[in-house]
């Protein structure tokens, strides 16, 4: 059989489950998960190769209404991908009664792509079964998806079912990258990113959408089989600031063990991690910022 190969993005409103998916299907943990909206701002592509095909998933941020440059630079990374893939995974949340206001949106941007697009209906272990049906109908007049299939991303059956579809659709083609290849981001972009999720997960809702996390030196010591890592996290406000420190520097320090941790996996080296806190007022609206944090395109 000939080799196949492809890229392959996964689209949808935020939180329904995209990062969760990509890292079932390639078996790494590469893009950072949170319980909160709009936890991925870059796509991310990681790269699966066995002896039949390779497939570049492109995971992006989730599709919203933007109130700030930096939600507008996420929703343009979104709706970049669309152009000149060969097949769109598109991901909505099967506790959803009907098609929102949202995901209208995104049927439109599809309807204009004309991209091949499989519908996963995500999150079945959270809903009875016989409300599946309804919402399958909704979704099957409001596009001609080429297959609609109802998943759990936490269920690691999901990753044979979601791949042998996806291998089905993918065009006759050579390989794109090398085959050892998992990703195409940098080490520095996924330092940056496991910290931020570390404040994801340990800190309240006002706090972390606020944050943006700079790696300021990434140095690997071959030598001694260590990478020193200096990081600043920022956010907006004074408050704030002293939240992500805590009660004589605990919060942070929780963060710098769990993020070191995470990075050792990783990287496969020990690494040496400091971390600084620092205060930006609005840089979520400053060009200059997001240019620095990696969040504007060369
Ligand atoms: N119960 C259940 N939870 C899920 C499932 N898939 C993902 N989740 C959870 O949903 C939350 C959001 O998952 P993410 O993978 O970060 O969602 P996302 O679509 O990448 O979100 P953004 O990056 O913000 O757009 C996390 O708490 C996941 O653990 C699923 O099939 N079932
Ligand atoms: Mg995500």
């Amino acid at each position: 059989m000939a080799f196949k190969s492809g890229f392959v993005t996964i689209i949808g409103r935020p939180n329904v489950g995209k990062s969760t998916l990509l890292n079932l299907l390639t078996g790494e943990k590469i893009a950072i998960i949170s319980n909160k909206p709009q936890t991925t701002r870059h796509t991310i592509r990681t790269i699966l190769t066995t002896e039949e095909y390779q497939i570049i998933f492109v995971d992006t941020p989730g599709i919203h209404k933007p109130k700030t440059k930096l939600g507008e630079f996420m929703i343009q990374e979104a709706l970049g991908t669309f152009d000149g893939v060969d097949l769109i995974l598109y991901m909505v949340d099967a506790r959803d009664k009907k098609i929102g206001p949202g995901d209208s949106m995104i049927i439109g941007e599809l309807k204009k792509a004309g991209v091949p697009t499989i519908l996963l209906i995500n999150k079945i272990d959270m809903v009875e079964k016989s409300l599946l049906l309804p919402l399958i109908a909704q979704y099957s007049e409001a596009y001609d998806f080429d297959e609609i299939i109802p998943i759990s991303a936490l269920d690691p059956k999901t990753k044979e079912l979601v791949l042998n579809v996806v291998k089905e659709k993918l065009p006759e083609g050579e390989m794109y990258y090398p085959e050892d290849m998992l990703t195409d981001q940098q080490e520095r972009v996924l330092a940056q990113e496991l910290i931020r999720e570390k404040l994801l997960h340990l800190l309240d809702d006002e706090v972390p959408h606020g944050i943006g996390v700079e790696v300021i030196r990434f140095k690997e010591k071959e030598d001694k089989n260590i990478i020193e890592i200096d990081a600043n996290i920022y956010c907006e406000k004074e408050s704030h600031k002293g939240i992500i420190i805590g009660k004589e520097g605990k919060m942070l320090k929780r963060v710098g063990t769990l993020a070191r941790q995470d990075m050792e996996r990783l990287f496969g080296s020990k690494v040496f991690l400091q971390l600084w806190v620092k205060v930006k007022e609005d840089w979520r609206n400053s060009d200059f910022m997001l240019n620095e944090l990696g969040y504007k395109k060369e």
